[in-house]
């Protein structure tokens, strides 16, 4: 559906989804709902740019699709992102792993890792991309990592292709990359904040 013709990279497909789903959030300034199977989709084109990342990145690629499974699952019970923090709130356990609200938390932590990943790589030509990627980790999903986590993740920093080797497998020049990127950065800060607020609504801090 997101490969409609053949100009059509698995960036652009990442930047034209979430583009979809600010507008939608935009759009709708009362009634914000964001459906929990659109949300899905999206996310998991993202894991596209895994494959492109090495064997070290098999790992963070199953762990982050595994949340987005889990989400998959829970659309055929609940239509939106809301209705899924509403039950958790409901029945405690919004934190307790393996619960869907959990799941979502690790995505939006995910999507704002790529997001700093790509500010990093359209502010500055020669960033490497470990060292673009460290900064990114180290921001969004470190701080809630345990210690082998981070040790693991920065040891698999070192095995990441060059910047360039990566825009060749994504298809992409410099200068298509960085206007995907720029599209990507700014639809995922719509979505992230939106995501952010459904939290802060029901008065659960984004510390974990
Ligand atoms: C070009 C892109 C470079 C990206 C480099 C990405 C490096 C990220 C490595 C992350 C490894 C995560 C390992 C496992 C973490 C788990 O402890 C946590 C907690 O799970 P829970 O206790 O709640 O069950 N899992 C996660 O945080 C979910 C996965 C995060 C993956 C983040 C990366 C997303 C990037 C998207 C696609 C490139």
């Amino acid at each position: 559906k997101n490969l409609k013709d053949a100009t059509m990279t698995p960036l652009s497909a990442v930047a034209e989804a979430f583009e979809e789903m600010a507008k939608l959030l935009k759009s709708r300034k009362e009634d914000q709902q964001l459906r929990l199977d659109t949300f899905c989709e999206a996310c998991s084109l993202v894991s596209v740019l895994f494959g492109c990342l090495g064997l070290a990145f098999k790992f963070a690629e199953s762990e982050y699709l595994s949340k987005i499974r889990d989400l998959e699952e829970g659309s055929k019970t609940y239509n939106t992102l809301q209705d899924i923090i509403n039950a958790d709130v409901a029945n405690k356990r919004v934190k307790t792993q393996g619960s869907h609200s959990r799941n979502l938390r690790r995505v939006r932590q995910g999507l704002d890792l790529i997001r700093i990943l790509f500010e990093q790589f359209v502010s500055t030509e020669e960033h490497s991309l470990k060292e673009a990627a460290s900064r990114a980790y180290q921001q969004a999903c470190a701080p809630y990592h345990c210690w082998s986590v981070r040790t693991a993740v920065a040891a698999g920093m070192c095995t990441l292709p060059t910047r360039k080797k990566l825009l060749l497998k994504l298809k992409e020049s410099d200068s298509s990359a960085e206007k995907k990127m720029r599209r990507y950065i700014s639809a995922a800060d719509t979505v992230i904040e939106y995501i952010d607020n459904l939290y802060l609504s029901k008065n659960i801090s984004l510390d974990w």
